[in-house]
């Protein structure tokens, strides 16, 4: 009887020892921490809006564009105002230049322009 017991309690510490191992704790959302990535995931591009800060004559900023999933729409990145578009590997970081000299704001969207976002500069 006490043997079975231990045995039982046994069998529970290695149950909760096992399940504890498995939870991982998701990453945080780090918010804000690279302020010009974008991601594409099944929901389009997050964020959807973006701010860059207005910089000197011909100067540009680099956004960087990563797909997460194979379940999106968003193969490519485009922005039309710039003629550009960019294909965006399976989780291989893009880089966009956009121009940043110019107080405006840039739509970007997936191929057949469902997922509309855009890119303030200012
Ligand atoms: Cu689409």
């Amino acid at each position: 009887m006490r043997a079975h017991r231990l045995a039982l309690a046994f069998t529970t510490l290695v149950a909760s020892l096992a399940a504890s191992g498995c939870k991982k704790a998701p990453e945080p959302a780090k918010a804000g921490a690279c302020p010009t990535c974008v991601t594409a995931t099944d929901h389009g591009f997050v964020p959807a809006h973006l701010e860059v800060a207005k910089g000197a004559p011909g100067s540009k900023v680099a956004l960087t564009f990563t797909r997460e999933t194979d379940d999106t729409c968003a193969l490519d990145v485009v922005f039309p105002e710039l003629e550009m578009k960019k294909p965006l590997p399976l989780k291989v970081p893009v880089t966009v230049e956009i121009p940043a000299d110019e107080a405006r704001t840039l739509t970007f969207q997936c191929g057949m322009a469902m997922y509309k976002s855009s890119v303030v500069v200012r």
